[in-house]
């Protein structure tokens, strides 16, 4: 088995689940309610399909760490589609907090329906993460194991939003230091990837060594994807990552190329000193890029995938089918493109 062939057999019932959850929980008398969040999710409106479903990296890696700790999928499919509804309500107050209009190549929700109406829909789609993670109970886990999973689910939340009011601060903060980024991104990305990974050793029949490893993995995981994130921020291909161009630079996001061009080249400085609009992202880019500030990027984004396969190795001493996807899910992200 390989990443391909998982992704091909789980995808398709990870959307059938989302879906059903969404028609669940959402009553049909709310029309508009529900195509709001149905069409955040990619599954209506114009552009709908995978592309503009995203990823789905949250609630692959509940079901394989789950797997990888030798338990049956489905049973975890109600905190697969928890995470999948928080990463996405966070999205959709992302977009608004931070004034984006595209979100995977396609409008976001409030630049369709309005701001007040797409703070519903996220808050809704915020209550279905905690709705599906109570469903837990009802797929053969105990009280106790789906309170333990909301706990983690709190605490996460938690993380993503103070991480997220960091990110916010350090746009008009001049001095923010390499530790700061670290605490940021821990807490904006890598919590939630690190609680997927978590739920699927706790809803499994691990040791808890190997769930804290495995957690440790998610951790290392989400702070190398975020690095990549940041990567893409300036110079990924606009057509590809479906956000706008240098969104990174144009809303002076303190991301990791952006420290090191601050804290190593003079050039860039005098550049990020003065205003500037869409027009330069060009040069600016290649002032970071002449400085080196991409080649650390990447070397930062190896180095973090490298200790989260050392954390994977140590819950999984033994490699199985599932711990070599994972393997396989960490290397390929360090490479996307999106
Ligand atoms: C949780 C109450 C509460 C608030 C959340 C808005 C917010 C506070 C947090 C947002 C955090 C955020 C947007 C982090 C960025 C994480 C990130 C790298 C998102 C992109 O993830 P991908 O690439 O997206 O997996 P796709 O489109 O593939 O789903």
């Amino acid at each position: 088995m390989n990443l391909k062939n998982y992704m091909a057999d789980r995808l398709p019932v990870i959307e059938e689940n989302l879906q059903s959850a969404l028609s669940q929980i959402v009553p049909a008398d709310y029309p508009e309610l529900r195509e709001m969040l149905a069409y955040h999710m990619g599954w209506v409106g114009e552009g709908a399909g995978p592309r503009a479903q995203g990823k789905r990296i949250r609630p692959l890696l509940v079901l394989l760490s789950a797997e990888a700790c030798g338990d049956e999928w489905r049973r975890v499919l109600p905190a697969a589609a928890s995470v999948s509804f928080l990463h996405n309500f966070s999205l959709i107050h992302d977009d608004i907090e931070d004034n984006s209009d595209t979100r995977r190549g396609r409008p976001t929700v409030w630049a369709k329906w309005g701001m007040p109406q797409a703070l519903n829909s996220g808050d809704l789609m915020f209550s279905m993460a905690y709705a599906c993670m109570m469903r837990l109970q009802e797929n053969g886990h105990s009280a106790d194991t789906t309170l333990q999973a909301l706990r983690l689910l709190q605490h996460t939340i938690q993380e993503l939003v103070q991480g997220q009011y960091l990110d916010m601060a350090f746009e008009t903060r001049q001095d923010v230091s390499g530790q700061a980024y670290w605490q940021m991104i821990n807490g904006k990305t890598a919590a939630l990837l690190s609680c997927c990974c978590a739920l699927g050793g706790l809803l499994s029949p691990a040791e808890d060594a190997c769930r804290t490893s495995l957690a440790q993995y998610g951790r290392a995981l989400g702070l190398a994807f975020q690095v990549v994130d940041d990567w893409l921020g300036i110079w990924g291909d606009p057509a590809v990552t479906g956000k706008a161009v240098g969104i990174d630079l144009t809303s002076r996001k303190k991301t990791i190329p952006i420290l090191y061009g601050l804290e190593n080249s003079a050039e860039f400085n005098r550049a990020w000193a003065e205003e500037f609009t869409e027009a330069d992202v060009p040069r600016l880019a290649q002032l970071l890029k002449d400085a080196g500030a991409q080649h650390h990027t990447e070397t930062l984004a190896e180095d973090l995938t490298r200790q989260a396969l050392d954390s994977l190795a140590l819950a999984f001493p033994q490699p199985n089918q599932h711990s070599e996807v994972l393997r396989e899910l960490a290397l390929t992200l360090t490479r996307r493109d999106r």
